[in-house]
């Protein structure tokens, strides 16, 4: 009896959530969109993986210079999108946690288990990772990146599951609304009994443990028009959220650029900071009359400090700044060339390098650069930016630049460069 009232009030609960834009198409719809946000994430996402963590035989490509700016201001946008789509699918499948019976069988345990795999992991990520853009990493006590990283797998490997589980209902609600044939007619579904509760005349609509499908209960068609204002609504949000961030990685939305947590041209050398000398604790060893820049090959070594570099063939490259979080700007860096100085100590074309920071203790104060970023002629050991003297917060007395590579790797305030 008891199971019974279990099972009863879930029937209850579930037809009492029944709405026209709740129903099996609806879900598939969102689905499409949500999948698609989701692989694009997870594509863009191996890219900046693998771009600070490549594996040997990886060579990346150095073209377009704004790539790496592309491909991470697709990651945040959709990631963000993610947000109101991720909120319309669980809106439209709502009634369906409560299931009667709640599970059916070993292969409905598997199936359920790995929608809440999916739904929480999911939310995780996407509201870490929303934090992550405004910088907030001290309030979660695990490394973002590569809690990140791991997510990604959980996520698509229970969304891998949960497509093969409900391809039927995927193929068959693809076009077309569940409580409407393929002629437009309305279908009534009636796969459950209606049967006495054992003791009582009521009949037990829902709850003989056959399955029940979606708005059973609603006897309207859906109406087309709250079909459509569903989706409209969930457009608009969409739009609002991406137009009100976007524009911190792509410039033609910078006006509408509300939450985005980096706006445009602010900062000294009219670029934005990510993080200050003084926070690096580089105020005084950055300005030191005694600092130098190492170049080492084995046993040669040579240090040139900054009026030597000044003396060098000097570029002047156009080429963004473009944080693994998001906000990216283009910049005008001028130096000389990273291959010029691997040059000046007898370093061999292909060689990579690995710089070191004056900073100390940091995920960024040392970095490695494959031979495909020191071979090209647009990586320079930068001195100025924008016209100007690099600024103490930008990476004075010198610092990295090169075509297509996260944020992170283009150190500020470097000391010493290595081949490797
Ligand atoms: N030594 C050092 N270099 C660094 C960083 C840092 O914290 N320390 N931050 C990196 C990150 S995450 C970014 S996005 C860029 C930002 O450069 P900017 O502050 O000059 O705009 O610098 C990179 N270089
Ligand atoms: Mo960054």
């Amino acid at each position: 009896m008891i199971a019974w009232r279990v099972q009863k009030l879930l029937h209850q609960i579930r037809s009492a959530l029944a709405a026209p834009s709740r129903n099996a198409h609806m879900a598939v719809v969102i689905g499409r969109l949500l999948g698609a946000a989701f692989l694009i994430c997870f594509g863009t996402g191996l890219f900046s993986h693998f771009l600070q963590e490549p594996l040997p035989w990886m060579v990346f490509p150095t073209r377009p210079i704004f790539i790496y700016q592309l491909s991470q201001g697709i990651h945040i946008t959709a990631g963000i999108l993610c947000f109101p789509l991720l909120f319309a699918k669980l809106y439209s499948i709502f009634p369906e946690l409560f299931q009667t019976p709640p599970i059916r069988s070993f292969p409905h345990f598997l199936e359920r288990a790995s929608i809440a795999l999916f739904v929480s992991s999911s939310i995780v990520q996407i509201v870490t990772g929303l934090l992550n853009t405004y910088q907030w990493y001290a309030l979660f006590p695990f490394p973002f990146r590569q809690t990140h990283y791991a997510l990604s797998f959980v996520i698509i490997g229970s969304l891998v599951i949960h497509i093969a589980i409900k391809l039927p209902t995927i193929q068959k609600y693809w076009r077309r609304a569940d409580n409407v044939d393929e002629k437009g007619a309305l279908v009534v579904h009636q796969e459950y009994v209606d049967q006495p509760v054992p003791g009582s005349d009521v009949p037990s609509r829902g709850v003989t443990g056959k399955l029940f499908k979606w708005i059973d209960d609603n006897p309207e068609p859906a109406p087309e028009t709250t079909r459509r204002g569903f989706l409209l609504i969930v457009g608009i949000a969409g739009a609002a959220v991406v137009a009100t961030t976007a524009g911190q990685s792509f410039r033609a939305l910078d006006f509408a650029n509300i939450f985005g947590p980096r706006k445009n041209g602010i900062g000294p050398n009219a670029l934005p900071v990510n993080r200050t000398a003084k926070a690096a604790k580089v105020t005084e060893t950055a300005v030191a009359a005694s600092w130098v820049l190492s170049m080492v090959n084995g046993d040669v070594i040579r240090t040139f400090t900054r009026a030597e570099l000044q003396k060098l063939p000097q570029y002047e490259v156009e080429l963004p700044i473009a944080c693994v979080e998001g906000w990216s700007q283009m910049a005008s860096w001028k130096g000389p060339r990273l291959r010029d100085l691997v040059a000046a100590v007898d370093g061999k074309e292909g060689t990579s390098i690995r710089a070191t920071s004056l900073e100390q203790d940091s995920n960024y104060a040392v970095m490695d650069m494959p031979p495909e970023y020191v071979n090209d002629e647009l990586t320079l050991v930068a001195l100025e930016l924008n016209g100007e003297e690099l600024d103490l917060d930008h990476g004075y007395p010198a610092r990295m630049i090169a075509p297509g590579r996260p944020g992170v790797m283009q150190t500020k305030w470097l000391s010493r460069i290595e081949m490797t």
